[in-house]
């Protein structure tokens, strides 16, 4: 393959897609050298129908808001690819969701979820919906019209969705009970991500967060380096922002930032417990405001509108909150701030210009898809927990968790190991992950 020539196809066939062009040139950049040493992939195509999703389910969501209006949102369930298992991978409620941004989720979803080592599929869906604002009932509503459209789509070993931006537990439920009202299905592994006392895993809403800094802690490891002491800057404070916080802090770590749309909340003296529990209070308002972080503990944090995390003085950059957050210039910013190590936490967080620098600078660099694999891991802990009819103990998932991030890492170093025995954190998740994709397409033939 030469990937100019893949890319100008694509760019054809998906014109402006930016998000999902941006994510299928960096995978394929890090994979051209091996894919092209196996002649087996090029003759069955596999690079041309990889980067397709398998199908696309588009959907008009029609519901009521609170003043009695008619409200018209577009959902979507992006089926990436089954060559591993069943479709996997969540639901996005944002604002600025389009075809383009779950193509480049549901892409990268694949390859994550082949490193988990477990057997799941990619996929990703979401909705235009902006739950910004909205009151409790209205999410009600939205969630009950989304699952209206989507029931037929998905099933425990066909798609089995879960949360992302926009979407947690509270989601998950009504979701899942519409889901049951309509399919007449009991079974509980159609989502993950659920309520504890029906069906869901203890630890999954932690996992993505603490599969992270067992991650980071391992990247460190590796380096020669420890987390004990070292700051931390963290943008967002959905569910993944809390916790990776709670994570560093019991590590030893000490959480000076975190951001939000509207500026970052500066905490000199680190994070605490409360300050962490407000976190889930924040993002249960729906106000998507940071401020209110400073505003409920002042004293110990200072609030700068308008400036993102990566302005804080820090060690360790932890992007927890949308793809592309962290650009060339907050790269630079961080580096002339001293940073030594970013792991990628949101998915494709840092632009290619931003992660350029980093690798440039020589710093410890890790992509999403290894890092925050622990969260769809933990999913498919959930779904051998629902098939198996039982529930694990938080030891348990936790010691699974710990075993499936440590064998992530170890196939970065085997894919990504350079001549100076540094790793390249980036190149070695993308191989990895690709050559199991690729290898389960080839052995299941022209289909
Ligand atoms: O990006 C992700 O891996 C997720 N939003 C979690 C997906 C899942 O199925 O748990």
């Amino acid at each position: 393959m030469k990937v100019n020539e893949i890319m100008a196809a694509l760019e054809l066939k998906h014109p402006g897609e930016k998000e999902y062009l941006q994510a299928v040139r960096e995978v394929l950049e890090s994979v051209e050298e091996v894919y092209n040493q196996h002649p087996e992939f090029e003759k069955a195509k596999i690079v041309e129908r990889i980067v397709e999703p398998d199908r696309i389910f588009t959907f008009r969501v029609t519901w009521v808001d609170d003043k009695g209006e008619v409200q018209t949102n577009l959902g979507y369930r992006v089926q990436f690819n089954a060559a591993i298992g069943p479709y996997k991978g969540g639901l996005r409620f944002h604002k600025a969701v389009t075809p383009s941004m779950l193509k480049f989720l549901g892409f990268e979803q694949t390859f994550k979820n082949a490193l988990t080592t477990l057997p799941m599929g990619g996929g990703k869906g979401g909705s235009d919906f902006d739950p910004v604002g909205k009151s409790n009932a209205e999410i009600e509503r939205f969630c009950q019209a989304f699952m209206l459209e989507l029931w037929r789509n998905i099933g425990p070993d066909t798609d089995v969705p879960a949360g992302d931006v926009g979407v947690g537990g509270r989601e998950i439920g009504f979701l899942t009970g519409m889901y049951k009202k309509l399919a007449r299905e009991y079974n509980t592994g159609v989502l993950t991500g659920k309520g504890m006392t029906w069906g869901g895993s203890i630890l999954r809403p932690e996992a993505t967060g603490f599969g992270a800094l067992y991650f980071t802690s391992q990247v460190l490891a590796t380096a020669g380096k420890d987390i004990k002491g070292k700051t931390v800057a963290i943008s967002g404070f959905g569910n993944v922002a809390w916790g990776a916080a709670t994570k560093a802090t019991e590590l030893g770590a000490k959480v000076i930032a975190i951001s939000g749309p509207d500026g970052v909340c500066q905490i000199p003296g680190g994070i605490t417990k409360d300050m962490i529990d407000y976190m889930l209070v924040m993002r249960a308002s729906n106000r998507n405001k940071v401020q209110d972080m400073a505003d409920k503990f002042p004293g110990q944090t200072t609030f700068v509108a308008g400036k993102k995390a990566w302005s804080v003085k820090c060690d360790i950059a932890l992007p927890c909150a949308f793809q592309n957050e962290l650009n060339e210039d907050d790269a630079k910013l961080l580096l002339a701030n001293g940073t030594w190590c970013c792991c990628e936490v949101s998915n494709m967080g840092c632009t290619p210009e931003a992660i350029h620098a980093f690798q440039k600078a020589g710093i410890l660099f890790a992509p999403g898809k290894a890092v925050n694999a622990g969260g769809v891991a933990t999913s498919g802990l959930e779904m051998t927990q629902n098939a198996a009819h039982l529930a694990w103990t938080g030891e348990e998932v936790d010691a699974k968790l710990h075993w499936i991030m440590s064998s992530i890492h170890e196939q970065c170093v085997k894919y990504g190991k350079k001549a100076d025995g540094t790793i390249d954190y980036v190149k070695g998740a993308n191989i990895a992950g690709f050559m199991k994709v690729a290898t389960a397409m080839l052995e299941q033939g022209i289909i």
